[in-house]
């Protein structure tokens, strides 16, 4: 039998394959001014006049901050192993810098508590977009000092919970957050131009390492990563200049943020413009940016396809929209297209300084209703399992990905988009904080209902010599 023709089943991918769920604070936690937590730019941005669609902000958003204790339990109902979610750097310390907040600390604590108490185990990413406003009136990521600032909050974390968690993820999609916030200005801080972007990614670049180095001195027995967003890109016409262009773009999207990682370097002979970025290279800094992370998140949603534009600066590409090509379309506009995850867990398995992949999203936003109690979302569940599917024959061939997680638990604030794209596999009315199950939900509880760790030690916490009740304990 064909492997798409046999049923889907978890087992299939093996009893060490780690599944989860993935959430980020700032798009579920609101309580956005609790405990002396500290403005974030996500705060100040979704403040702001036009940034964020009809005015949406996250002040209260899934209310995360008070509801964890059951929305852990609806990830246990779910039976989902593995739970991710960040940790709120301007809640930890609100200026940015020391001191220290203890009241989040014990409040992280309370929830890695509720977490301990259902057997489910955590991977916090630290960074997830929201830089505290203090340190961006100083620059943010655009001032080299950034990354000393941001050490010292990882060095605060990996000290107050390395010994409870060993899954770390340093960084959150850097082309996104970088791209959105400092060059094209529709993502928090909304600073715009080359210059902002391209200090912004190199700083960033030598943060996830340095963010790397301490996590491994901290945490002698970590897991650590990192998480790359990326697009599977084909040029839309076999014309050398669309060929061209769409090398291009994938060059951006796709390599010019893991490469100096693994020590190789920007790709600045594919993208040109990446030279600029010599001028903020300091001797060492090369050395520097290399990190051999144990393993790499790889968050892909979709395909692009791309045509020459003469009128775009410094890519000389334009994206035709999956809309105009007549392609099924997510809430996003972004195009359903399976193949996609499959040729980017290929392309990033080909690195040899790649030594694991986990899928750290992947998911579908689609307009869901409680209907009679009930969430119909047929589209997402075809969607997920499509690129399970895609998962499962790239790991039969051989690629080393061993985990995947659904983006996202509870529909949340969906960035510039607020609460209109709905992610989860839980339904969320934003007026009442209810939360309904949808048949996706549901679906992936019953996909993962039979799942057995034969590594036990994963679900294991590593401080507090205790361990995790066993899976249906
Ligand atoms: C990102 C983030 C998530 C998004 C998700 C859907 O990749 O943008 O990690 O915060 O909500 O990807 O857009």
């Amino acid at each position: 039998m064909e492997e798409f023709d046999k049923p889907l089943s978890a087992a299939s991918f093996g009893g060490d394959f780690e599944w989860g769920v993935s959430t980020a604070a700032f798009q579920i936690e609101g309580a956005h001014d609790a405990d002396g937590k500290g403005l974030s730019i996500w705060d100040v941005f979704t403040s702001q006049k036009s940034r964020v669609k009809d005015g949406h902000h996250a002040q209260q958003a899934c209310d995360f901050y008070n509801c964890y204790t059951d929305d852990i339990k609806l990830i246990k109902e779910l039976n989902i192993p593995n739970f991710r979610f960040s940790i709120s750097w301007s809640r930890i310390m609100p200026t940015g810098h020391h001191p220290v907040n203890q009241s989040a600390i014990d409040h992280y604590n309370r929830v890695l508590d509720a977490m301990e108490a259902q057997g489910i185990t955590p991977w916090i990413t630290l960074y997830h977009w929201d830089l505290p406003h203090e340190l961006e009136l100083k620059g943010g990521w655009t001032n080299r000092e950034c990354i000393s600032w941001f050490g010292d909050y990882v060095e605060v974390i990996a000290k107050h919970f390395g010994h409870r968690v060993k899954n770390w993820m340093v960084m959150n999609e850097p082309s996104v957050f970088t791209g959105g916030g400092y060059f094209l200005g529709i993502h928090a801080p909304g600073k715009r131009g080359l210059t902002n972007f391209l200090r912004a990614v190199h700083h960033v670049t030598l943060a996830t390492a340095a963010g790397g180095k301490i996590l491994r001195d901290l945490i002698s027995d970590g897991h650590i990563g990192t998480t790359f967003s990326c697009t599977y890109i084909e040029p839309a016409t076999q014309k050398l200049k669309d060929i061209a262009a769409a090398k291009r773009v994938d060059t951006l999207l796709n390599r010019a943020f893991i490469e100096p990682i693994l020590g190789l370097g920007y790709p600045e002979t594919e993208l040109p413009v990446i030279k600029k970025m010599a001028k903020y290279i300091l001797p060492g800094d090369v050395e520097a940016a290399a990190f051999d992370f144990d393993f790499i998140g790889i968050q892909c949603y979709t395909r692009e396809v791309v045509k020459h534009s003469f009128f775009t600066p410094y890519v000389g590409a334009a994206l035709v929209k999956a809309e105009k090509r007549g392609v099924p379309t997510t809430e996003m506009h972004w195009e359903v297209h399976p193949p996609s995850i499959y040729h980017m867990l290929k392309r990033f398995d080909a690195y040899k300084g790649v030594k694991k992949i986990l899928v750290t999203e992947n998911g579908s936003a689609f307009p869901d209703e409680v209907v009679n109690g009930q969430v119909k979302d047929p589209k997402r569940e075809a969607y997920l399992k499509s690129h399970l599917r895609q998962v499962l024959k790239a790991k039969n061939e051989g690629v080393n990905v061993q985990g995947y997680f659904v983006w996202t638990l509870t529909d949340n604030f969906e960035w510039a988009e607020g609460y209109h794209p709905r992610f989860g596999l839980i339904h969320v009315d934003f007026d009442t904080q209810v939360r309904t199950i949808k048949n996706s939900g549901k679906w992936y509880a019953d996909f993962l209902k039979d799942i057995k760790k034969e590594d036990e030690d994963t679900l294991c916490y590593s401080g507090h010599g205790q361990r995790a009740p066993e899976q249906g304990a």
